[in-house]
């Protein structure tokens, strides 16, 4: 246990992480023991704008105090029964979260990577029973520089060697093809055996790839033509981040099969959900695909609570708005580092281009210096994701501190 009463630096935690922990994140430097909505603290008590929200699961803002309400409510009463039996939280969260996003039916899990995982055994599982795909040759379309889990079968649908190298061998039936290219997916849609196109509406991991615009709508239809079920995850562009509840919202396109997670608990607790109607949620029969925690009662508590900030908050609406501010502040910043500003709502991402042997990492360790934290994505992607309660001033704040950052490169 560790002693509160003895102060102790960052170097004691990090060395602490680098001899008991896997190895398997390089992680900015900085030990993090407060979060308070777009703030956390480290542990000398230096004050940062997050600007990554875990991978925008804060969406709601740290520790968002009508969340922490319910869970310490929940905590006390019931936390997990199995669903070897029913309680008395699960189905008041299923009504209440496929009223929300408008599907007969939730399949309740834990990590974003189990809800991509359900979403595919669903597919394949709708492609023998209704589609009548000939048994263990259903096919499912996914993009190039797709991220979706680290599971073997989610690194199998991978291009990116570091997701995939060294973890054969690999799950068959998938096809992939570019993102936001609609003749290719028309090509692989002639297979008759393909049964699926999962997609993120936005690519986050690949550095925040926004589509042309049209290109999920024309993509569901593509999907429609063939009898095909277009899968939507949306892990880390739901929830508001976009300015819209879903990305998909943009278009109007309603996903045959919906995933969420991360933002669905606030940060919280690990929930994540697939949503569907019922002729693709029913094929899968009791004792056919399950989970120990998921859907317990705990979780069920949190994410109502969770979803009703987003509502009530309109943070859908502020995330539309200060994603605009903070795109066009960006673009004003003069930088020869800085080559492009891209991103939808409040999933932002910059290139920086390399100058004297400095890179997108020299960035965030300067901007880090300066009271944000960021981390970049493949090298010279640094990707902007606050949580969706910042307001206009704290925008200002925040762009004044990357603007000084990249200016003590030149
Ligand atoms: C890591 C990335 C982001 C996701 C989408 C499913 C999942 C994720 C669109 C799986 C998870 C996390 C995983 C985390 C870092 C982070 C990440 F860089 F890995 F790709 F956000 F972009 N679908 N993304 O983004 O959800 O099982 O993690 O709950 O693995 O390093 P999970």
């Amino acid at each position: 246990m560790i002693d509160t009463t003895e102060k102790y630096t960052s170097q004691y935690f990090v060395e602490k992480e680098e001899h008991f922990g896997a190895h398997n994140y390089h992680p900015l430097p900085v030990v993090l023991n407060k979060g308070e909505g777009v703030f956390v603290w480290d542990v000398e008590g230096k004050r940062y704008y997050d600007f990554l929200s875990a991978y925008s699961a804060v969406n709601q803002g740290h520790c968002h105090p009508k969340i922490l309400k319910a869970m310490l409510e929940q905590a006390s009463k019931l936390t997990l029964t199995s669903r070897a039996f029913f309680n008395d939280r699960l189905g008041v969260y299923e009504e209440f979260i496929t009223k929300f996003f408008g599907y007969d039916k939730v399949l309740p899990m834990n990590s974003g990577a189990e809800a991509d995982e359900t979403a595919l055994k669903l597919c394949r599982r709708w492609a023998y029973d209704v589609k009548g795909i000939a048994k263990d040759q259903a096919k499912i379309v996914i993009c190039n520089n797709n991220f979706h889990g680290r599971t073997i079968t989610l690194i199998s649908m991978s291009t990116d060697p570091d997701s995939y190298n060294g973890f054969g061998p690999f799950t068959p039936g998938f096809i992939k093809i570019p993102y936001n290219d609609l003749p290719a997916l028309e090509n692989a849609l002639q297979d008759a055996n393909v049964a699926g196109f999962l997609v993120e509406p936005i690519q986050g991991e690949a550095g925040v790839f926004v589509p042309d615009e049209g290109y999920l709508s024309k993509a569901y239809k593509l999907c429609k033509e063939k009898n095909v079920l277009f899968i939507a995850d949306e892990v880390q562009t739901g929830i508001a981040r976009t300015g819209k509840l879903l990305a998909c919202d943009h278009e109007n396109v309603h996903p045959d099969i919906l995933i969420l997670g991360k933002a669905l608990s606030g940060g919280f607790y690990p929930i994540s959900a697939v949503l569907a109607n019922n002729d693709i949620m029913l094929t899968i029969k009791p004792g056919e695909h399950g989970s120990t925690f998921g859907g317990n009662p705990l979780a069920a508590s949190i994410a109502i609570a969770a979803l009703e900030v987003i509502r009530d908050e309109k943070l859908a609406e502020n995330a539309e708005k200060m994603g605009n501010l903070f795109r066009q502040e960006l673009r004003n910043i003069k930088s020869d580092m800085l080559e492009l500003v891209r991103g939808k709502g409040l999933l932002n991402a910059i290139i920086i281009k390399p100058k004297n042997g400095k890179e997108a990492w020299d960035v965030c360790l300067k901007m880090k210096d300066n009271g944000l934290i960021a981390k970049p994505t493949h090298t010279h992607i640094i990707r902007f994701a606050p949580p969706l309660v910042i307001n206009e001033q704290q925008i200002h704040e925040a762009v004044a501190i990357i603007k000084k950052s990249l200016s003590e490169f030149e």
